[in-house]
Order: structure tokens, then sequence, then C-alpha cells
């Protein structure tokens, strides 16, 4: 059997010749946290989070999947938990899975109405995110929150309408609890 282009999923790792990284460190960031003055107070090059993604098929295949590994590190820009950018995805019907594998955290999900769904991410939660709905993933926990994630090859990014509008909520550290707001 040819294992040159094997991808491995265990331990909270993918792994393999076709697996691509990309890392979101808070210099990446801009806009998203509320707090722009601790924004502004942490050192750029801090790692928020990665994406390990295995590709399979071309971007914009209709038909094919998509699969990935999302790692938020734990840390707060102000009272707000690191999380993911969020977004919509570009063909806006396509849905997507999510498994929380490691750590405690919070997914968000919000409808085109702005309406917002918080669900509670710990190891072995699974996650539908339906079409129309923006997603992001919020670390709440002391540890890294990491999950799977499988979605269709041409649902695409979309990351304006998030940068212009955001969340209609967001989950802060209120009193030593997580807390959405
Ligand atoms: C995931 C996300 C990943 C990173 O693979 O892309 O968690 O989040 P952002 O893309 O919002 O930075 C996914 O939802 N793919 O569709
Ligand atoms: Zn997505």
């Amino acid at each position: 059997m040819d294992t040159k282009d094997q991808v491995l999923f265990f331990e909270g790792k993918l792994q393999g010749s076709p697996v691509h990284n990309i890392q979101r460190k808070v210099k990446d960031l801009e806009g998203i946290f509320q707090d722009q003055e601790a924004y502004q107070n942490i050192d750029p090059e801090t790692l928020v989070y990665e994406v390990f993604s295995y590709l399979p098929v071309k971007e914009g295949t209709e038909g094919g999947l998509f699969f990935g590994l999302s790692r938020v590190f734990p840390g707060l820009v102000g009272n707000e938990y690191f999380m993911t950018k969020g977004h919509f995805h570009s063909k806006i019907d396509r849905g997507e899975f999510y498994w929380c594998i490691e750590g405690h955290g919070i997914m968000l999900l919000m409808d085109m109405e702005g309406n917002t769904k918080a669900e509670e991410m710990s190891p072995g939660t699974l996650h539908y995110v339906p079409g129309y709905t923006a997603h992001r993933m919020v670390n709440t926990g002391s540890e890294t929150l990491a999950a799977g994630a499988c979605w269709p090859s041409d649902a695409g990014h979309d990351y304006e309408k998030i940068a212009r509008s955001g969340f209609t909520r967001k989950v802060m550290k209120v009193n030593n609890r997580a807390t959405l707001v």
C-alpha cells in the first residue's frame, strides 16, 4: 500500500504530507475582539489558533468534502476569550459538522437575522452548523480547545460579513465565568 499520501487523525493531530497548516496570530485578528486597548497591548505574534486541513479536491469542487482540525489556544483579549474569526460560507446554504475532541468552549452559531445560539463544547460533543449560519469556536477553558470539522468543498469562506458587523453576542469572562453578553 502506498502510504505517501496517507493522512492520520489521532491524538488531537492531523498529519500527513497532504495536510496544510494555517496559523492565526493576534496581529491577524484586527477588529475581531471588542477591547481595542487590550488588543494593542498583546504581543502581536501571540498564536490564537491554528487549523490543519486536508483538501483532497480543488476548492470549489461540487460534491467533494474537506476535513479540518482547529486548535484554539487558551487566552483572553481583555475579558474576551480567544476564538476563531468566524464566517458564513460563501455558498451560504452549505452546512458543516464539528466535533470536539479536546478542551472546553463554545460553538457560537448565528443565523442571518442575527439570532445567536451557543453550544457547549467538550470532548465528544457533536455540532451541526446548518446552512445560512455563521460559526465560531470560543475557548473558555484553560487548555487548548480542539475540534474536527467536515464541510463541502464548494462552501468557501465569507469573512466579510463578520468583519463588517461581527456576531450579535460575545463570550466574555464575567466574575470568572464564561458569559454570553
Ligand atoms: C473551519 C474553520 C476554522 C477556523 O475549518 O475555518 O475553525 O475558523 P475561521 O475560518 O473562522 O478562521 C470551518 O468552519 N470551515 O468551513
Ligand atoms: Zn465553516
